[in-house]
């Protein structure tokens, strides 16, 4: 009996999963979704199979292993930067040891169909760690292999991602005479802040951004947790998943590295006071930065450089900040909250 061929998603009932998998269904891909929640009834009909569970359960792992054929992975899950401060080391077991467990069960399916899986590892700009405020304001944009020194363990976790995922493709079982060649062809992008015009992100540190978009929006004020200068990138979701599925679809051969940078705008909290006070004058948005989430912010670049990946698989943005606000954001949230 063959078992039925499939992608992976895990972390499938977050922000970039639904997108991704609505993506990925509409190619008739059959997919298979994990998350520690029940995934909501319209996402379970776009997938094949949907399991709830933690990708640290060596048990699901293996039942997934021995039901399905996999081809691709798209390994989403994750705690945040500010939920992973509060449990530093829950965070290291589920963002490492987890992907660990998902590299590993990608080179088993290679080893055991012939084929190499495809792992698409969604990393951060919170791999980045300017030392200084001062160091941010003097490097304001950062290419790939520069200040990665992350300063949260979320940050730290993704570049120990970056490492694991390179290690699989190209050196994984060194040693064993039965090795196979890239049984993993890793790729990965370092997402700025992601501003989604349907959910409302929890747990991470660049959330003052659609924070401030979807309670002012719903009449409420809005205390922003950093200052008015503060400045990081972003992007729109549906460019985050543009991003995905581009890097995805790219030919293995056109790719001078596995870890690519892509950036919309770089946006600071007081331009999206501007733009929210634009859109809704009545708005109530006051800035009290707590300290410790500030120094995180403070530690993520201005803007990143994102010319390998406009060069090597066409990445290109959507949105200006503007446009993000006027073509894409405004419509759906104001049709949203009905204001
Ligand atoms: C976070 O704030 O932790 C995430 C991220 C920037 O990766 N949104």
């Amino acid at each position: 009996m063959r078992r039925e061929k499939v992608v992976l998603v895990t972390g499938a009932g977050g922000e970039m999963g639904h997108g991704l998998i609505g993506h990925l269904a509409s190619q008739g891909t059959q997919v298979v979704a994990i998350d520690v929640r029940e995934v909501d009834a319209g996402l379970r009909r776009s997938c094949r199979d949907a399991f709830v569970g933690d990708i640290c359960d060596a048990g699901l792992l293996e039942r997934i292993n021995a039901q399905y054929e996999i081809d691709a992975v798209y390994h989403l899950a994750a705690l945040l930067s500010t939920r992973g401060e509060f449990a530093p080391e829950t965070a290291h077991h589920v963002n490492v040891g987890g992907t660990l467990n998902l590299l590993r069960l990608a080179a088993e399916q290679a080893g055991s169909h012939g084929r190499t899986v495809l792992f698409m590892f969604p990393s951060s700009i919170a791999a980045y760690g300017m030392p200084t405020l001062d160091a941010k304001r003097g490097n304001r944009t950062v290419t790939e292999d520069q200040f990665t020194h992350a300063h949260t363990m979320y940050g730290v976790n993704k570049v120990a991602g970056e490492e694991l995922g390179r290690y699989y493709q190209d050196h994984y079982r060194k040693l064993a005479k039965d090795r196979m060649s890239r049984p993993v062809d890793f790729r990965s992008i370092r997402f700025p802040g992601i501003i989604s015009s349907d959910t409302v992100p929890a747990g991470g540190t660049s959330d003052y951004g659609p924070e401030m978009i979807h309670v002012v929006a719903q009449g409420r004020p809005y205390e922003c947790f950093v200052r008015p200068d503060t400045r990081i990138p972003f992007m729109t979701m549906p460019e985050a998943i543009q991003a995905l599925v581009g890097l995805a679809a790219a030919p293995k051969d056109r790719l001078s590295r596995t870890v690519y940078n892509v950036s919309s705008f770089s946006p600071t909290a007081a331009d999206f006071e501007r733009m929210v006070r634009r859109e809704f004058p009545d708005a109530q948005v006051t800035f009290v930065p707590d300290l410790g989430r500030q120094a995180i912010v403070d530690s993520w670049p201005e803007e990143c450089d994102d010319s390998a990946a406009r060069h090597d698989w066409g990445w290109s943005p959507t949105y200006t900040f503007e446009t993000a606000f006027g073509r894409y954001l405004m419509p759906k949230v104001r049709a949203r909250y009905g204001r």
